[in-house]
């Protein structure tokens, strides 16, 4: 038994490995359930008592040593890995790389397109600087319209029709009039500008999407199946739509739309300040003197436009509370929308 002993330290003192797996064989061998020094334990207790003392020191040094060695070998092999390692071994979980998210205007902006290209709506684009017959003229604004205002509008140069930043995407749909042949059933997506303070409320650059839909025979009917399909898609298909009579320059009748609160179910939260209701978007029909402005027959044509505002909508998807944040791009907030795809 002394000698196998001997035998054995020596062994396990030249012992080299190039991989773990190796090693592992190594502890099988000599330590495993059948391994060599197990096999040494269970015969020490055959061992005479007289040289019991001995052997028992010299056994308990033998597997120390294997233990030891085994741990040694496992730190070379593992320092090899990290030195040659990122070369070729292919068991490493890839580098992670920042990925940048899509900005949550986008997504809502896109979503609301999207919606609209299944009703058969083509997207319509246009110029951000404008001038006033498209943005106000051609939409039956009156010449002394407040909306006009310098403390309203940025105007870029005054003239007969002076040179402003849009103020709605109105604008596109007005060049679409004036130029596609009809049915036209367009939205229109945008920056617009208007000269106000920013608050948590309103900001001087925000995004709309407009929408026009002019044929023969179009009624209001039309506008609030086309409305409720568009809030049901949006906001789910329990969403109730409501209609409040309202007033644009360019739409007779005009309606402000409400939809059915979908925090708390209509039954009335701090989100729709205990309405049951939230305002999602303008419309109306579109008034006479504006299509024969753009050169289209009223009597022959009618059609129905209505507008939003992108960040309006995203907030409540969303239950962001301060417009700001949209502009800011912190990335902490940009990062809350990395799972919106
Ligand atoms: C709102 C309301 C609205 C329109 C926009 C429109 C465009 C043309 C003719 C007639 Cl070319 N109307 N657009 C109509 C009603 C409402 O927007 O609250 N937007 C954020």
């Amino acid at each position: 038994m002394k000698q196998r002993i001997e035998e054995l330290l020596q062994e396990i003192q030249e012992l080299k490995a190039q991989k773990l797996q190796d090693i592992e064989e190594y502890r099988i061998r000599l330590l495993g359930k059948k391994g060599a020094i197990t096999k040494l334990f269970e015969d020490f207790r055959e061992v005479l008592p007289e040289q019991k003392r001995e052997l028992g020191q010299k056994l308990n040094t033998l597997k120390n040593l294997a233990s030891s060695k085994l741990e040694e070998l496992k730190e070379k092999v593992g320092e090899s890995i990290l030195q040659n390692g990122p070369k070729n071994d292919f068991t490493k979980p890839g580098d992670k790389f920042d990925l940048g998210t899509r900005h949550p205007i986008s997504v809502t902006r896109e979503e609301i397109i999207s919606i609209f290209s299944k009703f058969g709506y083509a997207v319509a684009e246009g110029p951000e600087i404008e001038d006033d017959w498209h943005v106000f003229g051609a939409l039956n604004f009156p010449p002394e319209h407040p909306a006009r205002d310098m403390q309203d509008t940025f105007f870029i140069s005054q003239s007969d029709n002076p040179v402003l930043l849009r103020t709605h995407t109105s604008s596109v749909q007005v060049r679409a009039m004036e130029r596609m042949p009809l049915p036209i059933r367009i939205v229109c997506p945008g920056r617009v500008f208007r000269n106000e303070a920013i608050s948590a409320r309103a900001h001087c650059i925000f995004h709309q999407v407009e929408g026009l839909y002019i044929d023969k025979n179009v009624s209001f009917a039309d506008l609030k199946q086309a409305v409720l399909l568009f809030a049901k898609e949006m906001f789910g298909e329990q969403t109730k739509i409501r209609m409040r009579p309202s007033y644009f320059p360019f739409t007779e009748p005009s309606a402000e739309v409400d939809v059915s609160c979908n925090i708390c179910g209509g039954k009335g939260c701090n989100i729709c300040k205990g309405t049951g209701w939230l305002e999602i978007m303008g419309c109306g029909m579109v008034d006479p003197n504006v299509l024969e402005a753009s050169g289209i027959d009223h009597k022959v044509y009618s059609g129905f436009a209505f507008g939003m505002g992108v960040e309006r909508i995203a907030m409540l998807k969303w239950q962001v509370k301060d417009l700001r944040l949209y502009f800011e791009n912190d990335v902490r907030f940009l990062r809350e929308f990395e799972t919106v795809i």
